[in-house]
């Protein structure tokens, strides 16, 4: 059971873009259940490696109620969009901030399991959500960024203060 250190906004590592996974090895499957375990006791519903300093393409995800159906997508890519709808997010990079976000409402989305299997698959609502979310921190972008400059700053000065204390 390994508890990864989460970076917090405003650390410039968020920033980073991902490379793509090319070979899923032990580090690989490693780095995934250090992450699922991560990801629960946060709690949260999603992370990405980014996250956790590691700069390659690897999500995992578990939107289910009992926490039970955890979700792997290593190199994810969205293949079809359709709809727009607002949700409530959070992010385990920014505590406390929580705001309405307007993402693509249906999505297909491609993906690569732990055991190096593509696959594709159909998501609506919170799961949806979940998948853009963690694409952008793969991209080096936080939902913040979909904010006005005034709540922006707002926020990155509310962190800034917090982190001092
Ligand atoms: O735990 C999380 N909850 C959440 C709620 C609404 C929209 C997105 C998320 S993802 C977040 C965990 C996280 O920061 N993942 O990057
Ligand atoms: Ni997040």
């Amino acid at each position: 059971m390994a508890d990864l250190d989460i970076l917090i906004f405003p650390d410039d590592r968020l920033r980073r873009v991902a490379t793509a996974v090319t070979d899923i090895d032990d580090k690989t499957r490693t780095l995934v259940s250090d992450m699922l375990d991560t990801m629960y006791a946060a709690p949260g519903i999603g992370l990405a490696a980014t996250q956790v300093d590691v700069h390659e393409r690897i999500v995992v995800i578990d939107v289910s109620e009992k926490g039970n159906e955890p979700l792997t997508l290593i190199n994810p890519e969205i293949v079809v969009a359709e709809g727009r709808a607002q949700h409530e997010e959070g992010c385990l990079s920014i505590p406390g901030i929580y705001e309405q976000i307007e993402r693509d409402e249906h999505i297909k989305f491609a993906a690569i399991d732990v055991d190096g299997n593509p696959y594709e698959m159909e998501a609506e609502g919170l799961l949806a959500v979940c998948i853009q979310h963690e694409i952008d921190h793969l991209d080096g972008k936080l939902f913040v960024d979909y904010l006005s400059t005034l709540k922006q700053r707002r926020i990155k000065k509310k962190m800034l203060k917090h982190e001092k204390e």
